[in-house]
């Protein structure tokens, strides 16, 4: 289809059919909160009950482009086989991140009764004032200081304990707010930390569907598929799938006739997720692209590769040991939806961030080996290949995004075992404080070389 004739379609938007009313706020409208949240969301036989509102997070223009279509978008599901395509309609109000004014609102109302968060694993670790949860913060003490009663927070993202890990940061921002005489609270009042504790559930969560970055050629077959505009459609694979443990004070949408689990323990499920696929994504990443391969597809399809990501999952499964995880099944799985032909997953979008990933997905299974008197030889390898990927990079002048990078520089600037050392303290100082692990590490450097 010619851009003049795409220019003709008339824009997705909401038609006659009202929004759903704000119930859930989100934070980090993505790609990913849109193929995953949003759509179990709209999934849910009391759809019409659960209108979200997502502020962005890094990218305000994305709020734009779907606020210009009422939150309305099209989910493009890529199977194997082909594409099917599905309008989404929970995003009740898409906002600029930057819109503190509308954020605290909705978050003092009584209607509001959940928050969901996709603010990227290193957000959790970050203090300074206007991080999305130093915002999430002081909405919270207007809604404190308003009444607006207690309310579920949810973090979505692929971290473990996110649960926990989201209290402890909300809470540790809430002391310093009260600290500063900034939350609202009277003196001799309780505090906003200690509002939290007492109206503030923390929901654990697994998370899961493969969702690739939106092309222009995406944005081109939806127009000539579906017969409108749509300037913000999102592609993801067809599995979906979601885990969650907690409580909602204030309600929620019947997510489990959407396909959503709950379960009392998260932790065997997140570990499932967070070491088979997310461990299998990041030792594809660097070992991969060390390797010339750009996408998750190839780089599975190298037998190098392939074996050190069965070797790794060999490992990881033996503290997966839960009947109901299902791990020969799982695995299966997984290199299927990997194999999928037809979604360009590029590695070096997973490469990001691998000070913060590594510490999820490969030292929890290094530290259970060792524990279990086991050198933990593959998990060792992903760290290594983590090692000889931003070596190189270093070397090349070429980009790589991490939390950590200007200390990851100055490690890559050192020689021999003592660049090692320095490296894997940022990953995991304990590790790096045994000797033993740093000489296994440094001798799997370079494993994983080049064809
Ligand atoms: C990936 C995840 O970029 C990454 O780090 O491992 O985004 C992964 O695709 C999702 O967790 C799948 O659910």
């Amino acid at each position: 289809m010619t851009a003049a004739a795409t220019t003709a379609l008339p824009l997705l938007g909401r038609g006659d059919v009202p929004a759903p009313p704000v119930r859930i706020v989100h934070l980090g409208l993505g790609a990913f909160h849109r193929s995953h949240q949003a759509w179990f969301t709209a999934h849910a036989p009391d759809a019409a009950e659960w209108g979200i509102a997502s502020f962005t997070g890094r990218r305000p223009d994305a709020a734009l482009t779907l606020a210009a279509q009422e939150g309305v978008y099209t989910l493009v599901e890529r199977g194997p086989d082909g594409d099917r395509f599905e309008v989404v309609r929970s995003i009740a109000e898409a906002v600029d991140g930057a819109d503190t004014a509308r954020l605290e609102e909705l978050l003092a109302a009584p209607g509001t009764a959940i928050v969901t968060l996709t603010v990227t694993e290193a957000v959790y670790e970050k203090d300074d004032d206007d991080s999305p949860l130093a915002r999430l913060c002081r909405g919270l003490a207007r809604r404190r200081a308003e009444g607006g009663g207690p309310l579920a927070v949810v973090s979505c993202d692929n971290v473990a304990d996110n649960g926990a890990v989201a209290r402890d940061a909300v809470v540790r921002l809430a002391e310093r707010l009260d600290a500063d005489g900034a939350s609202g609270a009277a003196a001799g009042e309780p505090g906003l930390a200690e509002w939290v504790r007492e109206n503030v559930s923390f929901v654990g969560t697994s998370v899961d569907r493969i969702t690739p970055r939106t092309t222009d050629d995406d944005v081109a077959e939806v127009a000539a598929k579906c017969g409108y505009r749509d300037a913000a459609p999102v592609v993801a694979e067809p599995f979906a799938n979601w885990i969650l443990a907690g409580e909602f004070p204030a309600g929620r949408p019947r997510w489990e006739d959407a396909g959503a689990q709950f379960v009392e323990e998260i932790e065997p499920f997140e570990n499932r997720k967070l070491w088979l696929l997310n461990g299998a994504h990041s030792l594809l990443a660097y070992a991969g692209q060390l390797r010339g391969h750009a996408t998750v597809a190839e780089a599975l399809a190298d037998p190098e590769c392939r074996s050190a990501v069965e070797a790794f999952w060999d490992e990881a499964a033996r503290h997966l040991t839960l009947p109901e995880l299902d791990v020969s099944a799982y695995r299966a799985a997984l290199l299927e939806r990997f194999a999928n032909p037809r979604i360009a997953h590029y590695l070096a979008q997973i490469a990001a961030d691998g000070t913060t990933k590594l510490r999820m997905r490969a030292v929890p299974v290094l530290a259970a080996e060792r524990a279990a008197g086991r050198a933990g030889v593959a998990a060792a390898r992903m760290i290594a290949a983590w090692m000889d990927f931003v070596s190189v990079a270093a070397g090349s002048g070429r980009a790589f995004q991490d939390p950590l990078r200007e200390k990851v520089l100055a490690a890559v600037e050192l020689e021999g075992r003592e660049r090692t050392r320095a490296l894997l303290a940022l990953v995991s100082p304990e590790l790096a404080g045994e000797e033993s692990v740093v000489e296994r590490v440094d001798a799997l450097r370079g494993s994983v070389a080049a064809p």
